[in-house]
C-alpha cells in the first residue's frame, strides 16, 4: 500500500509553517509530509542482526512543507532558525562524512539521494526542484528516532514531488539503506515503523521480507518516556557501528568453527538460519564457541585465519577499523536473549489476559532487557540507569529505548502511578540536575500514533 494522501485540516502548527514557508519562498506549500518518531518497547540492537523488534510511533514528528520548481535544485530551510539553510543542484547531491557529527541537512540528503538513485530513465523525466521547510518536534539524539524521521520524510517529499507512488515497505527498505549514507549501519526498525505504524497499536516488525504485525497493547497500563538529559549522535562516534561489527565478528567466528563460509555471514540471524538451530541452541553454541575475554583485532584475524585487509573489507566499517578490543561473547548473548524476549513480549500481548499478570510479565521482560543492555551490551549511561532505579517503585518495568549511551527510557506504568512516577523523577532526578521547568517535554506518556502521511491543501 502507498502512503496515504489526506487533505490538511489547517491548525496552529500548519499556520506557523505556512507563514515561515511564505516568508522564505513567497508562495504557499504544494504539499506536506508528516513522519513520526518512535519508541521501541523491546528488541534493542537486534534489528541489524536480522531479528524482530516491537516499536510504536509517537505523536512527536517531522513535518515538512514542500513546493516544486522547474529548476532542478534543492533549497532547504529549517523552521528552527538555529539550523543553517542549505542549497544544491539535484545532480550534485553528495554526503561527505567527517570525524564529527553530520550536519542536519545531510540527513535530508540521505533520503533525497535514496530516491534519486532509485529512479529509472522514464521516472527521471519527473524530477522537479524542491523548496522545503523542515519542522521537527522529536527530541534529538535521544533514541526516539529523529534521524530516521528526517531521512524518511525527505525521501517521501522527493518521491511525492517526482510522482512516484511506492508501497510503504519499499519506501521503508529504501530509507533504511539510504540512512546508512550518514555512516551508521542500522537495521531498519526506525524507517519501518515510520511508514508502517498504525494508530492504536504497536507493531512487531520483522525483516527479510519486511513485514509488520499489530501488537495488542494492554489497555490498563501506559508507556511513560523519560529523558535522561544526556544525548549521543549515533553518527558522531564509532560506538554504534562497533556493536554492529562485534555481532558480525561473533557470527563469523562461530561460522568458521562450524565450517561455514564466514565471509558470507554478516549477521547473527543469518548464522542461526544457516545452522537451523533455535534461539536456546544458539545461546548454548555462543557459550561453547566464544570466550568471555575480549578479542584483539589480531585474535580475530587468527580465529578467522585471514588478513587484516580482508577483515577490514569483509567485516569492518571505516570507523571501526582502528578498534583493537571486541567483546563478542557478551554481545552475541544479548542478541539471542533479546530476540527471545521479543517473542515472549509479543506472545504475552497477543494471548495474555491483559490483567496484572500480563503487565508483570511485560514489565519483567523490559527490566531484563535493560539489564542486558547495561551489562552485556554496555550501551547504557549512568543517568539512564538512575532513572531505571527510581522508576522501579512505580512501574512494572523500565528500560532504555533506542541505541542508548544516553537518551530516553520507556516504562510500563499503571495509570494511577503515572503522576507519582513523574513527581518522583522531578524531585529526585531532574531538580537535582538543575531543571526547574519544561517537565512536560522531558517526561511524558505516549499512545501509539499513525505512520507517515502526505497532506495537501485541496
Ligand atoms: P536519534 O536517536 O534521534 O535518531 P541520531 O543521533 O540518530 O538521533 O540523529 C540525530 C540528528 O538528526 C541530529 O543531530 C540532527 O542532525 C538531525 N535532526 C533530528 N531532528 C532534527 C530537526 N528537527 N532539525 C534538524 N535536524 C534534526
Ligand atoms: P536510534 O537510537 O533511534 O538512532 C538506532 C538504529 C536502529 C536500532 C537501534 C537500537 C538507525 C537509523 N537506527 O536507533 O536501527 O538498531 O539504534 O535498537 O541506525
Ligand atoms: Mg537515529
Amino acid at each position: 500500500m502507498p502512503v496515504e494522501i489526506r487533505k490538511l485540516s489547517p491548525n496552529e502548527k500548519s499556520d506557523k509553517i505556512n507563514a515561515a514557508f511564505f516568508g522564505i519562498y513567497k508562495k504557499v506549500p504544494e504539499f506536506y509530509v508528516r513522519v513520526p518518531g518512535r519508541v521501541n518497547l523491546i528488541g534493542e540492537h537486534i534489528d541489524y542482526c536480522g531479528y524482530g523488534v516491537c516499536p510504536m510511533a509517537l505523536e512527536q514528528d517531522m513535518f515538512l512543507a514542500v513546493a516544486t520548481t522547474n529548476e532542478k535544485r534543492l533549497i532547504l530551510h529549517n523552521f528552527d532558525q538555529k539550523y543553517e539553510g542549505f542549497e544544491c543542484e539535484l545532480d550534485e547531491v553528495k554526503i561527505t562524512l567527517t570525524d564529527s557529527a553530520p550536519r542536519w541537512y545531510q540527513y535530508y540528503l540521505c533520503g533525497l539521494k535514496g530516491i534519486l538513485e532509485s529512479l529509472n530513465e522514464s521516472q527521471k523525466n519527473h524530477i522537479k526542484g524542491l523548496q522545503v521547510v523542515v519542522s521537527g518536534t522529536i527530541p534529538q539524539s535521544a533514541g526516539l528516532s529523529s534521524s530516521s524521521a528526517l531521512v524518511s520524510s525527505a525521501a517521501l517529499s522527493a518521491a511525492h514531488a517526482f510522482k512516484l507512488s511506492l508501497p510503504k515497505e519499499e519506501l521503508a527498505n529504501l530509507c533504511a539503506a539510504c540512512e546508512r549514507y550518514i555512516g551508521t549501519q542500522g537495521g531498519g526498525m526506525d524507517q519501518a515503523i515510520a511508514y508502517l505504524a498504525k494508530e492504536g497499536c504497536a507493531k512487531l516488525i520483522e525483516f527479510e521480507p519486511l513485514r509488520s504485525t499489530e501488537v495488542k497493547l494492554p489497555s490498563d497500563a501506559v508507556f511513560v518516556i523519560a529523558h535522561s538529559l544526556t544525548n549521543l549522535n549515533k553518527a558522531a562516534t564509532g560506538d554504534f557501528n562497533c556493536r554492529v561489527v562485534e555481532c558480525r565478528l561473533a557470527a563469523q567466528i562461530i561460522a568458521k568453527k562450524q565450517e561455514l563460509d564466514w565471509r558470507k555471514m554478516k549477521r547473527l540471524g543469518d548464522l542461526q538460519r544457516a545452522l537451523g538451530l533455535n534461539l536456546d541452541e544458539m545461546i548454548v553454541l555462543v557459550k561453547a564457541s566464544l570466550r568471555e575475554m575480549p578479542y584483539s583485532k589480531d585474535d580475530v584475524i587468527q580465529e578467522l585465519n585471514t588478513t587484516s585487509s580482508l577483515l577490514d573489507t569483509v567485516s569492518l566499517t571505516p570507523n571501526t577499523r582502528d578498534i583493537q578490543r571486541f567483546k563478542l561473547y557478551q554481545r552475541a548473548l544479548h542478541v539471542f536473549n533479546e530476540a527471545k524476549r521479543v517473542e515472549e513480549f509479543f506472545n504475552t500481548c497477543q494471548t495474555g489476559s491483559g490483567g496484572e499478570a500480563t503487565l508483570i510479565t511485560l514489565g519483567r521482560l523490559m527490566s531484563e532487557s535493560h539489564q542486558s543492555l547495561r551489562d552485556l551490551y554496555e550501551c547504557s549511561h549512568p543517568q539512564l540507569d538512575r532513572i531505571v532505579d527510581l522508576a522501579k517503585e512505580f512501574s512494572f518495568g523500565t528500560r532504555l529505548t533506542g541505541a542508548g549511551w544516553g537518551g530516553c527510557t520507556v516504562s510500563l506504568v499503571a495509570p494511577q502511578n503515572v503522576e507519582k512516577m513523574r513527581n518522583a523523577l522531578i524531585q529526585n532526578f531532574y531538580k537535582p540536575l538543575g531543571v526547574t521547568d519544561g517537565f512536560e517535554s522531558i517526561v511524558f506518556t505516549t499512545a501509539p500514533k499513525a505512520g507517515a502521511c502526505i497532506y495537501t491543501n485541496s
